[in-house]
């Protein structure tokens, strides 16, 4: 087993890798920006080094002065967390090369998976249910038409290199796909700096509901149950839970089983999630692979009773899962409610600033999954999410009753944040029927 990780991340999941670490005797190493100087969570790591200015393109981002900094603390592995370096094919090659273990998959499985063309690709030949699209890039507006009439309107054309909503475009008619082909291939270029698009049939209204998988290096692929992630607003989740409303035995198995088989296919090793669209008729449509653990991923852990992160970290080092799928079993309920720095009645403008006052939740079935405490200052230069507040309990109607509990204890003073518009989803009728979906922050909660 490893004896040292360095954190090549911040804030709340910085400090749940830390708790791992913690508790398995591995020592830690954060790096930290000039923003970053009073964060909680490099009190409680062992080692912390301040790697350079605000900007994450100089810190954060910066794999040299990442790599120098773990060669100078003599780390045996690096978790890069989410967001930042955590999807970045050549920084797990870096890492690769340095003789330091990346935690997470492989630079090859990243690449696979991470354009969308290809993961789509693979997904055809592992026989993955996907909606009807596109086997390779789209190269001009004269072939979008043509595959847009032989799949029928709606389409929806998106970037290869894209991913969590960005470079997408739908269109409803042949005037609007030309405009919409064009921008995207535009947008993708801008964004990343690879402008190719592929087109699929586009589902209305689709809940978004995702497999947690975790394997090993010995061949054990292990899915975690499903995360029903329909509540976003701008492709930001807000709210996530498990086991997802509409989900039955038989489909969750056939989900597992799906994203398995897809994640065999990559050759691919530790924590992942497989994405789908799921239709009212209980049809489910392949999206990406996310190849990185996910803000969301302790609903699948208080619903299966595993630790994600420290599976991850003993994948990582060559060890067995500590779990096979039969000890999985879903039990209960979990909600996550991501508590940001925002004023909601503004636009969700940032709402960084100082923490003045601070009631954090407990008693039964609680769990709070924060960096922050009195007196420290949100910096305003990263993502505003300060606290995952989290419930488990016996069923969804008293998941919801205590998590409305819950967020009626805390008290977060000093900055604006999300939690009355939690408490509103908590208490509106079509969340409580499990009647929602992508679509329902935007469409129906906040034109209310
Ligand atoms: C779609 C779709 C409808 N049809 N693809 C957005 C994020 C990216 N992972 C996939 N996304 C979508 N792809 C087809 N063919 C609708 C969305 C989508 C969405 C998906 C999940 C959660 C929220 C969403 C909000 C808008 C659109």
């Amino acid at each position: 087993m490893f004896s040292k990780i360095l954190i090549a991340n911040r804030g709340e999941i910085a400090l749940r890798i830390i708790r791992a670490c913690r508790e398995m005797g591995i020592k830690t190493v954060c790096v930290y920006s000039e923003a970053d100087r009073h964060g909680p969570w490099l009190e409680v790591s062992d080692e912390a080094y301040c790697i350079g200015p605000a900007p994450s393109a100089k810190s954060y981002l910066d794999i040299s002065r990442i790599m120098a900094t773990a060669e100078i603390a003599d780390v045996d592995a690096i978790h890069p967390g989410y967001g930042f370096l955590a999807e970045n094919a050549h920084f797990a090659e870096v890492c690769q090369s340095s003789g330091i273990a990346f935690i997470g998959p492989s630079p090859e499985a990243i690449r696979l998976l991470g354009n969308k063309a290809s993961a789509r690709d693979l997904a055809i030949k592992s026989k993955v249910p996907l909606l009807p699209g596109t086997k390779d890039l789209v190269e001009d507006d004269k072939e979008a038409i043509e595959i847009a009439n032989d799949i029928g309107y709606p389409v929806i054309v998106k970037a290869a290199a894209g991913g969590g909503g960005r470079g997408m475009r739908v269109a409803h008619n042949e005037i609007a796909l030309v405009n919409g082909y064009m921008q995207a291939r535009t947008e993708a270029a801008t964004a990343f700096k690879d402008d190719g698009v592929y087109i699929e049939k586009y589902l209305e209204r689709p809940r978004h509901v995702e497999i947690q998988i975790i394997s090993d290096s010995h061949g054990n692929y292990v899915y975690c149950g499903e995360r029903d992630c329909s509540l976003q607003r701008r492709h930001q989740k807000l709210v996530e839970e498990a086991p997802s409303p509409i989900m039955t035995p038989e489909l969750r198995q056939k989900m597992g089983e799906t994203a398995i088989r897809l994640c065999k296919a990559a050759n691919y090793v530790t924590a992942g999630t497989a994405e789908f669209l799921l239709d009212k008729n209980g049809n489910f449509y392949f999206m990406e692979v996310n190849t990185r653990i996910q803000v969301e991923h302790p609903v699948s852990e208080l619903v299966t009773r595993t630790d994600l992160i420290r599976a991850q970290i003993m994948a990582a080092a060559g060890e067995k899962l500590p779990f096979t799928q039969d000890d999985v079993e879903v039990r209960g309920h979990a909600i996550e409610v991501r508590i940001n720095a925002e004023d909601p009645d503004a636009g969700f403008r940032p709402s960084p600033g100082k923490i003045t006052d601070l009631v954090i939740p407990g008693g039964p079935g609680v769990r709070w999954d924060s960096h922050i405490k009195v007196g420290y200052s949100i910096p305003p230069n990263y993502d505003s999410m300060v606290a995952k507040l989290l419930v488990f309990a016996d069923d969804r109607p008293k998941a919801i009753a205590r998590m409305r509990r819950a967020l009626g204890e805390t008290k977060i003073e000093g900055i604006k944040t999300t939690i009355p518009l939690h408490q509103r989803i908590m208490n509106d009728a079509n969340f409580i029927n499990g009647d929602v979906d992508t679509g329902y922050i935007e469409n129906v909660l906040l034109a209310k």
